[in-house]
């Protein structure tokens, strides 16, 4: 196992992956910048080192800075790097650089990563591998008639996403023929625009679905398990704002199906560490969108349900050792629910950075708090909105769902606004305990308020 590693990350991740070096006995180097520098992160790990301003040379944030991080490890003599999510966790490139370094990086291969970041070449891999995707174009699309021609097969709503987009980046829907070519244009120029390739291709929209996503652990060496589903249907212009698991609309005939594909699918690719393999459900079928190869934001959800601690199986896997537990010992207990807290007003959903005077973190049974926040730090205007995950577990969702009301009414955060009003709503909305939402609701929903 390592003995001293870098987190290229910072907020709460950053902090989540200290506090499971600490218990292993591993020292820790944070990068930081200069905004950051009384973070948390940044106080908690045994050595750390500035990386410059918010804003780097080249106007590449300093967290996106692969020399900088590279030279950090280096300086310090770390011999892993965990890139966390976001920034450049899934850059192919920056886990290149790190490895010809003779430095680890802690997540998958960079041609995985490489891979499943083109999400066009990512379903032409699951298909091949006899994974369900979203019925559309398998090849890149090349012509506007061609492309046309497809989407008229396809029957509108179709989507049209950018191959090297992701997470909701890149997708433009097209209700009818008469959009299609305006449609089929701009997403061709925007994904040019924002991700440096405008190749598209194209998918039916499924418009009821459900956000259902599997955690798979490879080792690298043809052996992966899975740790059940999340359900992240509760999401507003592609950001999650709930999550939960198990899901509260599967059978219990789907979850083993698709999660025993999505552990064997993992093997097949021989993939090495932590990978969340995206479906959308409807109507009692599963349907590949994307395949993430990071750790997600919400991955304590699995923890709680799971007993497992996955930054610690993240580790063990790049230091090359074997998965800590076989499928046959890895058991689901109760429900788990998150809830994201940002720093945004709402329902106006603007950032409301600035200094926290007071911060109270709930407690009692069955809650979670993972947050960098603490009263006296000032909330960077930098950086993404989100402050910290209230999660809570038990025995069901109904007991879930009543402590995450007690949980949040204990929280301060004091005098910041955040979006814990919205969680209050939500959580004594019909909808959310019948749990009769598709991934388009809560959008929806939010509109309403503002009417
Ligand atoms: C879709 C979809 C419906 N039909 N694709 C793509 C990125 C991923 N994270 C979610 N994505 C979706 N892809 C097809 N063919 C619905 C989603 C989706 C979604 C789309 C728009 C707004 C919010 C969403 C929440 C979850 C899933």
């Amino acid at each position: 196992m390592f003995s001293k590693i870098l987190i290229a990350n910072r907020g709460e991740i950053a902090l989540r992956i200290i506090r499971t070096c600490r218990e292993l006995g591993i020292a820790t180097v944070a990068v930081h910048t200069t905004v950051d520098q009384d973070a948390m992160h940044a106080r908690l790990a045994d050595e750390t080192v500035c990386i410059g301003p918010p804003r780097g040379p080249g106007n590449r944030e300093s967290y996106l800075n692969d020399a900088a991080i590279i030279s950090a490890a280096l300086v310090t003599g770390a011999e892993a790097i965990h890139p966390g999510y976001g920034f450049l966790s899934e850059n192919a490139e920056f886990a290149e650089h790190v490895a010809e370094q003779g430095i680890t990086f802690i997540g998958p291969s960079a041609e995985h990563i490489r891979i499943m970041g083109d999400k066009r070449r990512a379903k032409e891999t699951m298909l091949a591998l006899g994974v369900p995707c979203v019925p559309g174009s398998g090849e890149s699309l090349d012509s506007l008639d061609n492309a046309m021609a497809l989407a008229g097969e396809l029957g509108y709503p179709v989507f049209i996403k950018a191959s090297a987009g992701g997470g909701g980046r890149g997708m433009k829907l097209a209700n009818s023929e008469a959009e299609f070519e305006s449609a089929f244009l701009s997403g061709q120029q925007e994904a040019l625009a924002a991700f440096g390739n405008p190749e598209v291709y194209l998918e039916k929209y499924l418009d009821n679905g459900r956000h259902i996503e599997i955690q798979v652990f490879g080792d690298g060496k043809g052996n992966a398990v899975h740790f059940g589903e999340r359900d992240c249907s509760l999401q507003r212009r592609q950001q999650k704002l709930l999550e939960e698991a198990p899901s509260p609309v599967l059978s219990d005939t789907v979850r083993e199906t698709i999660c025993t594909l999505s552990a064997r699918t993992a093997a097949q690719l021989g993939y090495a560490g932590a990978g969340t393999i995206e479906f959308l459900y409807q109507d009692n079928s599963m349907y590949f969108i994307e395949m993430n190869t990071r750790l997600q934001v919400e991955h304590p959800v699995t923890e709680l349900v799971y007993g497992i601690d996955l930054v610690e199986e993240q580790l063990r896997i790049a230091a090359g050792l074997p998965l800590s537990r076989k499928q046959a010992d890895i058991k689901a207990g109760g429900h788990a629910i998150e809830v994201r807290i940002n720093a945004e007003s709402v329902p106006q959903f603007l950032p409301q950075p600035g200094r926290v005077a007071l911060y109270h973190a709930p407690g009692g049974p069955g809650v979670r708090v993972d947050s960098a926040l603490y009263s006296g730090y000032t909330i960077p205007s930098n950086y993404d909105s989100m402050i910290g995950k209230i999660l809570v577990s038990g025995k069901d969702r109904a007991t879930c769902t009543a402590r995450m009301r007690r949980a949040l009414s204990e929280l301060i955060i004091h005098p910041n606004r955040t979006n814990v009003p919205l969680f209050m709503r939500l959580l004594e909305t019909d909808e959310f305990t019948s749990s009769t939402y598709n991934t388009r609701w809560l959008e929806q929903w939010v509109e309403t308020w503002q009417d």
